[in-house]
């Protein structure tokens, strides 16, 4: 009787539990950008170490095109724990951590190299780990290049043709903060709004890297291309520390580590990416106009560098010693 018992039980539990260990852990990870885009082929490669690694225990699955809402608003979601995980730009992340706006000052890193030694340095790695009080974990950072003005009025030469033209700025005050001081009028929107923003004139032009004009088409509404790189701004993957707490931290780890590997990729991919954009630019009849002298656009950045907090001015002191 009770061996019966026993067999019977087993035949009832044992497929629930094989099914409990089989069914993989899914990760959510909002992307603004769309497929085959340098970023989120990044995501792509993440999820496919995540998913190697973990020998298929844990999925992430990328949602490319703003499919889970507008940067500002997944990060929100991030943070009560609504999408597990998302790539964003640091501006608009910076609103919800203010000591990152320290990484996107403008003119700080004196180049791309400058700027992976201190993201993948100490200095990096300690700003990822101090995110989690604000409810996000700092997984990994991801390349962007550097950003231009451009616009639908006119070439701009020098700081004073930017004067009183509308700039779409994303959703921070640092860059509100950074347009306002070169003498333009910042307009924040949502990125995905900012094509029908030019194209009715509701602003005059934008700022973004040679990827971003071309992928969204704006180079079709806003053909003067001002080479300023005005700021890089790095790219940061986060998750909800509300979604990533319930993992084991071997799981967390594997999560965070596969995010830092997956970084050399999409620089990969990036630049490939980027020197596709520029020839489709130019070859589109856009003007791009060089800047040889950066002095005098440097110079109108000195209030914004005095008005930062005591932390932030202590962190781009550090980035700037890091040689
Ligand atoms: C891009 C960045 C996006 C988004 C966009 C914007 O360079 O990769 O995440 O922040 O700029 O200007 O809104």
């Amino acid at each position: 009787m009770l061996r019966k018992l026993a067999i019977v039980l087993m035949l009832v539990l044992m497929p629930a539990l094989l099914f409990a260990q089989a069914r993989p852990i899914v990760l959510r990870l909002a992307e603004t950008h769309p497929e085959g885009y340098p970023t989120t082929k990044g995501d792509y490669e993440f999820a496919r170490l995540v998913k190697e690694r973990s020998n298929g225990r844990i999925i992430i699955e990328v949602y490319a095109g703003s499919q889970l809402g507008q940067e500002k608003a997944v990060i929100e979601q991030v943070q009560f724990g609504a999408i597990d995980l998302t790539r964003v730009s640091i501006s608009p992340m910076a609103s919800f951590v203010p000591r990152l706006n320290a990484f996107q000052m403008p003119y700080l890193y004196r180049d791309e190299a400058h700027m992976w030694k201190v993201l993948k340095g100490d200095i990096g790695k300690e700003l990822l780990k101090s995110l989690e009080p604000f409810g996000f974990i700092g997984l990994g950072w991801f390349e962007s290049g550097a950003r231009n003005f451009y616009n639908s009025k006119r070439p701009i030469r020098t700081p004073a043709d930017l004067k009183g033209l509308k700039i779409r700025v994303q959703e921070s005050e640092l860059m509100m903060g950074l347009v306002a001081a070169f003498g333009a009028v910042p307009t924040p929107m949502p990125f995905g709004e900012v094509y029908s923003a030019l194209q009715t004139g509701v602003v005059d032009g934008a700022e973004n890297n040679w990827p971003s004009y071309f992928s969204t088409s704006h180079y079709e509404v806003a053909k003067y291309y001002t080479l300023d790189e005005h700021t890089r701004v790095p790219e940061i993957i986060v998750g909800s520390k509300i979604s990533l707490s319930k993992l084991s931290k071997a799981d967390q780890e594997l999560i965070r580590q596969a995010a830092f590997d997956a970084i050399d990729y999409q620089r990969a991919e990036w630049a490939a990416y980027e020197k596709l954009a520029r020839d489709k630019v130019v070859a589109a009849g856009c003007q791009i106009i060089e800047i040889t002298d950066k002095t005098p656009w440097m110079e109108l950045m000195k209030p914004l560098y005095a008005r930062q907090s005591k932390e932030i001015q202590d962190l781009i002191e550090k980035i700037r010693a890091v040689k």
